[in-house]
C-alpha cells in the first residue's frame, strides 16, 4: 500500500515461504517484508515507510511531515502491541489452517514454541473477537469525525491497521469485523483503492 501511495508501482513480488528463507538471507534476518530498491535494501515495515518517504520526498507523502511522521509511530506501537497479539490470539487456527500443507509440521512445532498447543486457538474465539473488537474503539471514535486516520486523505497510520485487518482477511475463515462498523466501512474503502489492489491479494477462501 505505501509503494502504490508513493506511486511507485514498478515493483515486482518474491514469495518467500515458512521453510526456505534464503530469498531473504541477504538481509541478515529472517522476517519479511525486505525491500529492494536498486542496490539498497530495507526490513521492516515501519523501516521501509520511513525509507519510502525520504528517498521519494516529490512523491505523494505517506506521513505529512515529521509531527505525522511521530504520530504514526504510536500508531505503529499500539497495532503490534495490542492489535496483532489480539488478532493472533483469535485466528492462530485459522491460520494454521491457511499455511501451506509442506510448511504445517514446520509451522506447528514453531507457533507451539510460542504460544502453546494450536488447538486450544479453537475455543473462545466469539468472546475474544468482542474484547478485540472493543479494543479498537478509539479507531472507531476517530473514523466517526473523519474518513481516514490521515484525515480526508489516507496515509501511512491507515495502512499500518489496514494490515492487520487484512491479514485477518486473507487467513481467516470469518470476517473480524460487523456489518455497520465504521471502521468496516474503512476497510472496503482502502479495498477500492489503487483499483481495488489489496482486494487481489489471495486468501483462503479464493
Ligand atoms: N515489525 C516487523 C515484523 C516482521 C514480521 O514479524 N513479519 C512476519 C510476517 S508479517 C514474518 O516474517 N513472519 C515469519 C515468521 O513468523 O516465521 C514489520 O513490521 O515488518
Amino acid at each position: 500500500m505505501a509503494l502504490k501511495h508513493k506511486g511507485l508501482d514498478d515493483f515486482g513480488r518474491v514469495p518467500v515461504s515458512f521453510r526456505d528463507r534464503s530469498p531473504i538471507a541477504f538481509s541478515n534476518q529472517d522476517r519479511i517484508p525486505v525491500l529492494v530498491d536498486g542496490d539498497h535494501w530495507v526490513n521492516d515495515s515501519w523501516e521501509i515507510a520511513c525509507y519510502l518517504e525520504d528517498a521519494y520526498p516529490d512523491r505523494p507523502t505517506l506521513f505529512g511531515g515529521e509531527m505525522g511522521r511521530a504520530e504514526a509511530l504510536f500508531i505503529n506501537a499500539w497495532t503490534q502491541q495490542i492489535q496483532n497479539p489480539g488478532l493472533i490470539n483469535i485466528i492462530l487456527w485459522d491460520a494454521f489452517q491457511a499455511v501451506d500443507p509442506a510448511d504445517r509440521d514446520w509451522w506447528r512445532e514453531d507457533r507451539e514454541k510460542r504460544y502453546g498447543s494450536l488447538e486450544i486457538y479453537q475455543n473462545g474465539k466469539d468472546e475474544k473477537l468482542v474484547s478485540w473488537r472493543q479494543s479498537l474503539e478509539p479507531m472507531r471514535v476517530t473514523l466517526g469525525e473523519q474518513q481516514y486516520l490521515g484525515g480526508e486523505t489516507p496515509a501511512y497510520a491507515d495502512y499500518i491497521v489496514f494490515g492487520t485487518i487484512q491479514f485477518a482477511r486473507c487467513v481467516g475463515q470469518y470476517d473480524v469485523l460487523e456489518p455497520g462498523d465504521p471502521i468496516r466501512d474503512w476497510c472496503e474503502r482502502l479495498l477500492d483503492m489503487f483499483d481495488g489492489f489489496a482486494r487481489q491479494a489471495p486468501t483462503v477462501t479464493t
